[in-house]
């Protein structure tokens, strides 16, 4: 039997590289293609588990080239395309919007052509619960699949156009996809420019831990293992044309997390600073997860489980994130290319 290839973009990332983790080990007679231009972002060191798994495959290549994309197409033939590929940091996007159009909306829709015109199964476009916009801390509201788009950052606005175009190639073109919308996702290999990563970096150093505004903004935190599981099931389950949710009601404020964090390492409050806010910073995300449970979706951990067990692996993997910091984790694809 042909065994199932399976495209996913941006593997180097945060999401992207558990997730192809977790379809290796998960799935032996699957074909994961790992499709990353390695930007400052993508980080091949994490798989070095991996790397020699006959049904692990890494493809340098930039999601905007539509030509290297088309020919990829034609000669692989892949079955499933899990695109995470992305400019994701929020604060990039307030300095230099540009590049999250670029690769955020034009390398969606030339990977949206290559799936029309290739036939694949199923194109699944991972998305995020900022394109809905900010919440009021009204505890009882959340985000659900018909909240109409309203992103408020360049990040999120980019995010939200590429959304349409995917949209807008199932309705036209019958394209099988399906879009997840996730909330603030934390775990391993978290890149330490983001704020749970940043701070137990910054902890365990006894650096200060920079906190925007007055730390009162609250995000939904999902573990990556959750967040994969979930992507799994749409991969396999998801209705065509459908939107689903993806969060496990773990809200805290910035503040809490920070503290948290503090207190798990026992360090001092002191290190907190807080620093001017972040334009157009959202007040509060969360998410009514209700459509994707129903799909049979349930995540195992709490945000106390998830925060211990993160802020245990990077104390255990102190070298992936102290390589990143100092850069040296960008010569490793050059090197093995030698
Ligand atoms: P990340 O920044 O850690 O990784 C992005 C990856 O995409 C990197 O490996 C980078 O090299 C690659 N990439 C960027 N431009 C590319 C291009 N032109 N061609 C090929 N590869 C390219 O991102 P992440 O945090 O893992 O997020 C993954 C996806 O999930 C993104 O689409 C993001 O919008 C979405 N998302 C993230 C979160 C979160 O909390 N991190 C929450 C909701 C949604
Ligand atoms: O140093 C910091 N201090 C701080 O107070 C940083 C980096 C962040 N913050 C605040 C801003 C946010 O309210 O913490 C919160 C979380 O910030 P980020 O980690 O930058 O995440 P956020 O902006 O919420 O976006 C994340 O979740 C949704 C991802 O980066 C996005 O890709 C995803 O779509």
């Amino acid at each position: 039997m042909k065994k199932q290839k399976v495209l996913v973009t941006g593997g180097a990332g945060f999401i992207g590289g558990n997730f192809v983790q977790y379809m290796v080990e998960k799935y032996p007679d699957y074909d994961i293609y790992n499709l990353d231009v390695l930007t400052y972002a993508g980080d091949l060191t994490k798989h070095q588990d991996i790397e020699d798994q006959p049904n692990y495959h890494f493809i340098h290549a930039d999601i905007t080239n539509n030509g290297t994309i088309q020919s990829l197409f034609e000669s692989e033939k892949f079955d499933y395309v899990v695109h995470f590929a992305a400019e994701s940091h929020v604060d990039r996007s307030i300095t230099n919007p540009e590049i999250f159009v670029v690769t955020n909306v034009l390398g969606t829709q030339v990977l949206l052509d290559a799936a029309k015109e290739y036939k694949i199964q199923k194109f699944v476009h991972v998305s995020t619960d900022e394109v809905y916009g900010e919440l009021d801390f009204d505890p009882t509201t959340f985000f659900t699949e018909e909240t109409p788009l309203q992103p408020n950052s360049p990040y999120s606005a980019s995010k939200a156009s590429s959304d349409l175009l995917v949209r807008a190639y199932h309705e036209t073109f019958h394209l099988p996809v399906n879009i997840t919308r996730c909330s603030n996702n934390y775990g391993p290999y978290h890149f330490p420019e983001k704020l749970i990563p940043l701070t137990i970096s910054r902890v365990v150093n006894d650096q200060a831990v920079p906190v925007y505004g007055d730390g009162k903004n609250i995000r939904d935190w999902l573990h990556v293992h959750d967040h994969c599981t979930a992507i799994d099931l749409v991969l396999h389950k998801g209705v065509n044309g459908e939107v689903y949710n993806v969060g496990g009601h773990n809200e805290r404020t910035n503040l809490d997390v920070v503290k948290t964090i503090i207190r798990t390492l026992g360090k001092s409050e002191e290190l907190i600073k807080f620093v001017e806010d972040r334009l157009g910073h959202d007040k509060r995300y969360a998410i009514d997860p209700s459509k994707l449970e129903k799909l049979g979706w349930t995540p195992i951990f709490t945000f106390e489980t998830g925060i211990f067990q993160t802020i245990g692996w990077y104390l255990e993997n102190k070298e992936w994130w102290e390589q990143i910091i100092d850069g040296s984790y960008q010569t490793y694809f050059d090197l093995q290319e030698k």
